[in-house]
């Protein structure tokens, strides 16, 4: 006879009909609330004490000509990134393999493209196919695609790609003005279609509103269907970029540890099933700050030394910050359906 636990948590649905106040509720309501609310929807689908690690590299350096007032790769920072070419495969290889033996379950690479040029598919192809064969999941960000280069992607075995939204829709055009929030919503569109896993988030900390953090988390719950990976970063304010400089001359406007936890507790709640990431940021994090947003349900960090330009905890570090809180890394496929038995 199955014995039921009568104090499980019911499995919430999963819903793509958010409202902005709804959400807005979630973020009022008082904060160990909150987690406790995330933290059952988080153990509803997940094995709660493993965190998944991914590994960052970038393929090709600095020298983008969008102008995200974040990012340290852009032609309008002046941060002293140098420009390079895209990365030979070997190179490439080289590091998955490495981060693979440091216990990584995904690969993801970034290039600082507005969108790759035809002429570079071969290549990244090319990529694609030899780090799985490594026996990694792979993840790619290379800016824009079109319908045909998602296809491409696709056919390459490519299991995620990496397109962020970043903030709301109305503030995106303070931040970025090279492109629009459309603009990243159709390459979305492209990687679903092709049958791409979907990776979209963004960054708090930017001097953003909490009615801006609302804005963004809707627009990721109210994607028709909800993206398989969910990046949270903390800005990482880079001298030389626009938002980095102005952190550094309004200290005030640095994004409170409370509210980054609030943000993926909202994230956790309103998108059960997706991996919530702890993206970049966590340098400058608190391993206890670090370990509420696993309570609130985070489940996916970066690990190695670096991201793509900027230092990262380390994985050293990571190993004794998962020992220290008795945490896993994530083995298996995810995400967990409830009534699995393996909750
Ligand atoms: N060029 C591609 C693009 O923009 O989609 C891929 C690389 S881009 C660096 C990937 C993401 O990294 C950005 O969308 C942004 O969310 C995040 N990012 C970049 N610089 C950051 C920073 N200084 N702090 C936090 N996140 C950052
Ligand atoms: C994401 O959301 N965060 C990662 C990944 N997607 C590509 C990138 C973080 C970049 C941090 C700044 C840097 O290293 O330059
Ligand atoms: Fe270029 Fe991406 Fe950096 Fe924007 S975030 S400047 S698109 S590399």
């Amino acid at each position: 006879m199955t014995v039921l636990d009568p104090i499980a948590p019911a499995a919430p649905a999963i819903r793509t009909d958010w409202t902005r106040a709804e959400i807005a509720e979630l973020f009022a309501l008082p904060f160990t609330e909150l987690v406790f609310r995330a933290a059952e929807v988080h153990r509803a689908h997940h094995r709660a004490g493993e965190v998944q690690l991914a590994t960052l590299l970038s393929i090709k350096t600095g020298g983008c000509p969008e102008d995200c007032g974040y990012c340290s790769q852009s032609v309008s920072a002046e941060s002293g990134v140098k420009a390079t070419k895209l990365m030979d495969v070997r190179e490439v290889l080289q590091n998955a393999a490495r981060a693979k033996d440091n216990g990584s379950q995904r690969f993801c690479m970034g290039a600082a493209w507005r969108n790759p040029k035809d002429r570079d598919m071969p290549a990244i192809v090319e990529i694609v196919k030899g780090v799985r064969a490594l026996g990694l999941e792979t993840c790619m960000t290379l800016g824009m695609l079109t319908p045909q280069q998602a296809d491409q992607l696709a056919e390459a075995g490519l299991d995620y790609y990496n397109h962020n939204i970043d903030t709301s829709p109305e503030r995106y055009g303070e931040v970025i003005t090279t492109r629009s929030f459309a603009d990243r919503l159709e390459t979305i569109d492209n990687v679903r279609k092709a049958g791409i896993n979907v990776c979209t988030g963004g960054i708090v900390g930017m001097g953003e509103t909490r009615e801006d953090r609302v804005g963004f988390i809707h627009a990721l719950a109210t994607m028709p269907q909800h993206p398989e990976s969910v990046p949270v970063n903390a800005l990482v304010p880079v001298k030389g970029t626009v938002l980095g400089d102005m952190l550094a001359d309004t200290p005030l406007a640095k994004i409170d540890d409370i509210e980054f936890v609030r943000t993926v507790a909202v994230a956790r709640i309103t998108m059960p099933l997706s991996m919530v990431r702890l993206s970049a940021g966590r340098e400058s994090m608190s391993e206890a700050t670090q370990a509420l947003c696993f309570l609130a349900g985070a489940n996916s960090i970066f690990t190695g030394d670096r991201l793509l330009t900027a230092p990262n905890a380390g994985d050293d570090a990571d190993q004794a910050m998962f020992a220290r809180l008795g945490l896993k890394p994530l083995a298996g496929p995810e995400p967990l359906r409830a009534g699995c038995g393996c909750g």
